[in-house]
């Protein structure tokens, strides 16, 4: 592949609905100008866009893959994005490399919730957007229709790309004076056509439509001549801030600068760094600067990738991209720049995570090779976590929904060869206290040998500190020295409660009184002591279960919030208010027991067909419900048996 000037490059990327045709329309542009010879088809897994293992084996796409075609001399760099909703993150990745989106629309399923998030998404990076209805060969398809309810879902500003009438309508609502000569009754000329819905595109005041069948191979030209003509010029990319403030313009003769939005793992390659050139021109053998680990990474092998396909790179300019193997540390989201110049871009942001599984290994011994896997596969896909809760042990994989973490699951075995199972999650229960006690803790073991004794007094309390110890001995009846090892073996003692061996909290203990050994008392039986009168202290001053409750935002349309509503009380839920959301759709917010929401996003996602959205944090702890409490109790000593 040649390299190209920035006025002869459009970045484009294809937003939709899972299945709406994004990748087959790629191998139809591919066809159409030539670079393969047979249209590809997403079931017999040989298009170009969708060439990894498990898109092939799954028959839809899991990550952004760049797919340039050359049209009438102009570089169109398209960037095919998944539909799952679960690959969110890829869309977010893809959005900060382009210059504006094609949203699809399938002519025979018209608008899906994927329309209506591929537009939000447009919303909200601001991106020039236009609508290509796929699928027209299709039977019994209403290409009417389907604009109108385009029209009636994204409001006036939709018009049919061969609709002049249309168009001149909404050029003129873009500029007064183009207004005026629309009033007066006067035709806009070609030029002043065209300007009007170049502008308006850009602005996102319109979004025009094409119609394509990438099968019968109509309409497909058209649609890259109007990217060609109606998308920015890669090279008139406004000026990008900098984490500093500063400004980065896309000149050629800048200084070189680049943005990684993609990293990808290929099984001979290794990890390849997907750059934006935001500034400059970047080589093969040139070296630049990673500030956010402060190293130097040489630009071993700089090369073109269409799918998975390589083209050599003699170089690329400031708003191309181009594909970098083998980098060390850089990885999605940092900025490449001169030493000198210490450049950061503000990094991509990804969505927090929603749904989290807790996963152990299927063969005993993998731990270590689960987490250096799963690192692996997160440079690929940040858009989920691992974490490990040091309270319930597990590991825990958290991501934007099932699909993708079954897909982090299957890749971790077929990578890394590591089989991992998900596994119930635990709740970090804890124990406390409702009234008070007053115990004996006595240690005493003075049959031969090195003799062992410890005797404490303690009046156990609820407090509102998390622990709280004294003491308040008198007369010496239980040495100084030893009062620090009592407080030790209280505070091991907090570790696992009597109830169901969670950690203990908001315990006051105070230390009266007690005797000692002359001979036979030492720190350790002072210990143990203590460790006797917390079990008997805490069962005496009636424990109880707390459970974590989360304080939950749930964003949905109007239409829904009765069913979330409902849902919400099912699970124990509290209502605490309900606010309309600016941009439309309502606010609930409610608290629940964490026990009760292990599913959530996942039914969350089928009661509002994906169009609701939740962020959920943890608020406070609160007592379990007897009879639940018994449960979790029984539970426990069935475990320890
Ligand atoms: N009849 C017809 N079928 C099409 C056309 N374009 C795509 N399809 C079919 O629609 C299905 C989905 O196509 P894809 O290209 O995988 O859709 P996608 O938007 O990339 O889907 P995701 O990768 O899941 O987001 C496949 O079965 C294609 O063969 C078309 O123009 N006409
Ligand atoms: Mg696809």
């Amino acid at each position: 592949m040649k390299g190209y000037t920035g006025d002869m490059i459009r970045n484009v990327a294809l937003l939709g609905h899972g299945g709406c045709g994004k990748t087959t329309l790629l191998e139809a542009a591919l066809l159409a100008t030539g670079v393969i010879n047979r249209l590809g088809r997403v079931e017999d897994g040989n298009t170009v866009s969708d060439y990894d293992k498990m898109e092939i084996e799954k028959g839809y796409s899991i990550s952004d893959s760049i797919v340039p075609v050359e049209y009438n001399k102009v570089k169109l760099n398209f960037i095919d994005t998944p539909g799952f909703f679960d690959f969110v993150g890829e869309v977010n990745s893809a959005m900060s490399a382009v210059d504006a989106a094609l949203i699809l629309v399938d002519a025979s399923s018209g608008v899906q919730v994927g329309t209506e998030k591929a537009w939000d998404s447009c919303k909200q990076f601001n991106m020039p957007r236009i609508f290509v209805i796929t699928k027209t060969d299709k039977e019994n398809v209403d290409l009417e229709a389907t604009i109108a309810e385009l029209k009636d879902k994204f409001g006036t500003s939709v018009v049919p790309f061969d609709d002049k009438d249309a168009i001149a309508e909404v050029v003129a609502e873009t500029d007064e004076e183009l207004m005026e000569k629309y009033f007066g009754g006067e035709e806009f000329t070609l030029e002043e056509l065209k300007t009007g819905l170049f502008g308006g595109i850009v602005s996102g005041d319109i979004a025009p439509v094409l119609a394509t069948s990438s099968i019968n191979d109509e309409g497909i030209k058209e649609l890259m001549q109007a990217v060609i003509d109606y998308v920015p010029k890669a090279s008139s990319h406004a000026p990008i801030k900098t984490v500093d403030g500063e400004e980065i313009a896309c000149d050629p003769a800048g200084k070189p600068v680049a943005f990684v939005f993609k990293t990808i793992a290929d099984p001979f390659l290794g990890k390849i760094n997907l750059l934006k050139v935001v500034s400059g021109e970047l080589h093969t053998g040139m070296e630049l600067y990673n500030s956010r680990v402060e190293k130097a990474e040489k630009l071993g092998s700089l090369f073109f990738l269409r799918g998975k396909n390589q083209g050599d790179c003699p170089g690329a300019v400031a708003g191309d991209i181009v594909a970098a193997a083998k980098l060390q540390f850089t990885q999605t989201g940092d900025t490449l720049s001169e030493k000198a110049s210490d450049i950061v871009l503000p990094p991509i942001e990804f969505p927090q995570p929603s749904l989290y599984i807790a996963v152990e290994p299927k063969n005993k011994g993998d731990d270590e090779k689960i987490s250096s896997g799963l690192h692996k596969l997160m440079e690929e896909d940040p858009s989920f976590v691992l974490e490990r809760n040091s309270e319930t042990r597990q590991t825990l994989l958290g991501g934007q929904g099932e699909i993708q973490l079954n897909i982090i699951t299957a890749k971790l075995k077929d990578k890394f060869g590591v089989d991992v199972q998900s596994v119930p999650q635990k709740i970090a229960y804890r124990e406390t206290i409702k009234a008070t006690s007053d115990v004996q803790g006595k240690h005493k073991k003075q049959s031969g040998g090195a003799g062992q004794y410890g005797d404490v007094h303690i009046r156990f309390s609820p407090s509102q500190e998390e622990f709280e110890f004294s003491e308040e001995l008198f007369g010496g009846s239980v040495p100084k020295n030893y009062v620090p090892a009592v407080e030790k073996g209280l505070l091991e003692s907090l570790n696992r409660g009597p109830l169901a061996g969670c950690k203990v909290v908001n315990v006051k203990a105070v230390l009266y009184d007690g005797s000692y050994h002359d001979v036979d008392s030492n720190e350790m039986a002072f210990k143990i002591a203590a460790t006797l009168a917390f079990k008997k202290g805490i069962v005496e001053a009636t424990p109880c279960l707390l459970e974590p409750i989360m304080h939950l935002e749930v964003s949905v349309p109007g239409d829904y919030m009765g069913d979330v509503m409902g849902d919400m009380n099912k699970r124990r839920g509290k209502i605490l208010g309900m606010e309309p959301k600016a941009g439309g759709g309502q606010k609930l917010v409610a608290e629940a027991p964490q026990s009760e929401l292990f599913d959530y996003a996942i039914v969350l996602r089928s009661m509002t067909q994906a169009r609701g959205s939740f962020t959920m944090t943890f608020e406070r702890y609160e007592e379990v419900p007897q009879h639940l409490a018994e449960k979790i109790i029984a539970a426990h000593k069935e475990d320890e048996a």
